[in-house]
């Protein structure tokens, strides 16, 4: 593992990065023997600068979980990063680009626990300790150049998450099939992407159940109250300035926003 000093001067390059929308080369250049524990050590130490400014972590992020967005990446292995209140925006807001680098957005279901989940967990007991799933709309930002990365790079850059939309209808997971929930995303009216929830591991709670190993794995758990996205289930699209956004959600209602 690299010591924590050198996990301490990647994370200011990362916050860095992120804070003046600049890009960076990939932190495995650097460090080819960086592994996927320092990037999540990384993500750790990422959450304690920005809690020490006074954010707040709502949650976390599944993502590479669908074929398409492997594919589109060049990762085969789902990553995982953390949601912090900042990084929300409501619906129908403006989103400045001026603070980001290249966004991409991409359309995912978000599940809100009522429950804490921990260790090895079934679809059925992520389901059980769901509030409710609702609509959500990521912007992603990769702080590397070209939006290039291998999977610890991009796990040391919270998975490129840099803002998120939740809106439309909460539904009971319960009362839905999972699998089939209908999703376009329009840009400026026009049809971008086409998707069922089921290119999210064949289930989006699947998506939960890893996340939950994952944290396990570190000796943590998913505490009741958490908000998680469980990854895009199309290829992500890249948007600009005067783009207008509405991903549409079967049964679900929609998200709309815009970039200034
Ligand atoms: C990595 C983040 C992937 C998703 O939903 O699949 C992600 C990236 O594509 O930059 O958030
Ligand atoms: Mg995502």
């Amino acid at each position: 593992m690299l010591d924590s000093s050198v996990i301490n001067q990647l994370t200011d390059r990362v916050l860095h990065a992120q804070d003046s929308a600049t890009t960076m080369t990939k932190l495995t250049d650097e460090y080819p023997s960086m592994s996927i524990e320092d990037s999540y050590a990384v993500q750790d130490e990422l959450r304690r600068r920005w809690i020490a400014r006074g954010d707040r972590c709502v949650g976390l992020k599944a993502g590479l979980t669908s074929k398409a967005k492997m594919l589109q990446m060049g990762v085969d292995v789902p990553s995982f990063g953390i949601l912090m209140a900042s990084f929300a925006r409501p619906e129908n807001s403006a989103i400045a680009t001026s603070e980001l680098v290249h966004p991409r957005v991409e359309a995912e279901i978000a599940f809100v626990m009522k429950a804490e989940l921990k260790g090895d967990v079934s679809v059925e007991q992520v389901m059980a300790a769901t509030d409710y799933i609702i609509p959500a709309v990521e912007v992603i930002d990769s702080r590397y150049e070209k939006f290039k990365f291998d999977l610890v790079s991009v796990i040391a850059d919270n998975g490129s998450s840099a803002r998120y939309v939740t809106g439309g209808r909460p539904r009971d997971p319960r009362e839905m099939d999972l699998r089939t929930i209908g999703v376009v995303i329009e840009k400026n009216g026009e049809i971008m992407a086409l998707g069922a929830s089921a290119a999210v591991l064949n289930h989006p709670a699947k998506a939960v159940v890893m996340l939950v190993k994952h944290l396990a794995e570190r000796g943590e758990e998913l505490p009741a109250g958490s908000y998680v996205m469980t990854g895009g289930i199309t290829e992500a699209i890249p948007v600009a300035a005067g783009d207008n956004i509405t991903a549409r959600f079967q049964d679900m209602g929609s998200v709309s926003f815009r970039f200034v």
